[in-house]
């Protein structure tokens, strides 16, 4: 058989990545052809978080020839977060800033979209988790803090649309990244007229979403022969992680683990009942007729910034101070709201212990260990809820994606949850995209050949439970989460 080769662009809020996969005999392989620090930028005229979506282009682009030069590329993909949006003119040039968003902007905006349609029917039309960057509440604060932008657009793009625009010249919303938005209709997989007004957007922006796996158009590199084709694949990322995870049955949890923690089952049915959204539970949409019944976690993105903070220590020094500190000794709970975005991430951890009676974490090891107790002892709190909404127990964790790596972590997620634990494949993203585009192209017949092809070629972690955790630790944690849902 000779060997398919696909370009997998995967783009998360801390880096990009341009990987080419190759299917050959049976097994897939990733080469890693170009990586580079997702820009993230300050607008001083706005006051806003903007990403720059020029220079993310000019990355995908040079990572695009870079695998071409290497040898002949048929497809690209791209799949990126989910929620942040692009908007064009008639023109098709670009309206407004590209806002990131954790920026401030939706502060307050959820309660005036509820003043609109309350949350319950929300939920019911959407079947999506609240969350105060989806873009229903961002376009509502660009409704009314930049409404020209709005009156000038044509076209909204999701940034994994804007990227398969910018490669092919075609306008196209894909339907794992629209589902994020909050504006589709669960029912239909369409747009939600009522919605939209809402948020401000006219319908004619919109297109009907298409299909994972739906050819958008192609794109022509001067060091390659032959048009390179786009492909769409589950384009939000962590439709793809879940795309490429050897889950096998409805009993299986998994982790998407990167900046957030994406925690849930796949499902052949979506759960919209007010359990689910008295917990909070979204319903994404997945490739393959499927939904992620998921919640997220707020993740290793508190490493990530406290890692900022403290001098920038590598990933495996933070696990190994973790690993040396006391166990248990300081709780929070991740998910709270302070979390998502403060000016001091050290801080912000060291406040909520006071306000919560924990002992002050101090220094990397310490500080590192609260951040990995508590998201263990989140993700068991998590399982929980999952068996309470689908009647099931959950008798495996998979852990997928680049946090996959943190064996402390691992270890401890299953000595919380008291199930073994599973982690890997790493690039769980960019194998979901290039699976897509080989199903596609016809290289694999269907999602579960591919998950048979991705266990056979990537050997995963196993961790089973070795540490009791002591019962004082589950009761303070079980407190904080009780004081979060009163507050
Ligand atoms: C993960 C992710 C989550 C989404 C968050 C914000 O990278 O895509 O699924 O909720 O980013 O877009």
């Amino acid at each position: 058989q000779d060997a398919v080769r696909c370009v997998a662009v995967d783009l998360g809020a801390g880096s990009g990545r341009v990987i080419v996969a190759e299917l050959k005999d049976g097994l897939i392989g990733l080469t890693e052809v170009h990586r580079f620090t997702t820009p993230l930028g300050h607008d001083a005229a706005t006051g806003h978080d903007v990403w720059d979506s020029d220079l993310i282009v000019a990355n995908v682009r040079e990572g695009l020839e870079k695998a071409a030069a290497i040898a002949p590329v048929t497809s690209v993909g791209c799949d990126t977060w989910g929620v942040d949006f692009v908007l064009l003119d008639e023109r098709r040039e670009k309206v407004g800033l590209s806002v990131a968003y954790r920026d401030g902007r939706t502060a307050g905006l959820m309660d005036e979209v509820f003043a609109d349609m309350p949350p319950a029917e929300i939920y019911r039309r959407t079947g999506i988790h609240f969350q105060p960057y989806n873009s229903l509440y961002q376009l509502r604060a660009t409704a009314k803090q930049h409404p020209d932008w709005l009156e000038r657009a044509r076209h909204l793009l999701f940034t994994p649309d804007y990227l398969h625009f910018a490669l092919s010249g075609e306008i196209r919303n894909e339907y794992t990244i629209a589902t994020t938005s909050q504006l589709l209709s669960l029912e239909s997989g369409d747009w939600d007229g009522d919605l939209l007004r809402i948020a401000g957007l006219k319908r004619a922006l919109m297109k009907t979403p298409v299909a994972p796996g739906t050819v958008v158009g192609e794109v022509r590199l001067a060091n390659a022969a032959r048009p390179i084709k786009v492909i769409a694949p589950g384009s939000h990322d962590t439709a793809s992680a879940v795309a490429a995870a050897p889950i096998a049955s409805g009993r299986e949890a998994f982790v998407s683990s990167g900046t957030w923690s994406l925690m849930g089952i796949e499902s052949e049915r979506a759960y919209t009942g007010e359990l689910a959204r008295r917990l909070n539970f979204g319903n994404e949409g997945g490739v393959a007729g499927t939904y992620r019944v998921l919640k997220n976690l707020m993740g290793l993105w508190l490493i990530q910034r406290v890692r900022k903070e403290l001098g920038d220590p590598g990933f495996s020094e933070v696990v190994a101070a973790a690993a040396a500190a006391p166990a248990w000794r300081t709780l929070i709970d991740p998910d709270d709201i302070r979390f998502l975005n403060p000016p001091s991430m050290v801080e912000a951890i060291a406040a909520f212990a006071a306000a919560h009676g924990e002992p002050a974490p101090v220094g990397l090891g310490a500080i590192g260990r609260c951040i990995f107790d508590s998201l263990a002892l989140d993700y068991a709190h998590v399982k929980g809820e999952l068996e309470q909404l689908t009647g099931q127990p959950i008798d495996t964790i998979r852990i997928i994606g680049g946090g996959s790596q943190n064996a402390l972590l691992n270890q401890l997620t299953a000595d919380a949850c008291g199930v073994p634990v599973t982690a890997g494949p790493v690039e769980t993203s960019a194998l979901g995209n290039a699976c897509l585009q080989m199903i596609a192209l016809g290289a694999m017949s269907s999602l579960a050949e591919a998950r048979a092809i991705v266990s056979r070629s990537f050997p995963l972690g196993e961790y089973t439970p070795k540490n009791a955790v002591p019962d004082a630790a589950r009761s303070r944690f079980a407190r904080l989460k009780t004081a979060a849902v009163a507050a």
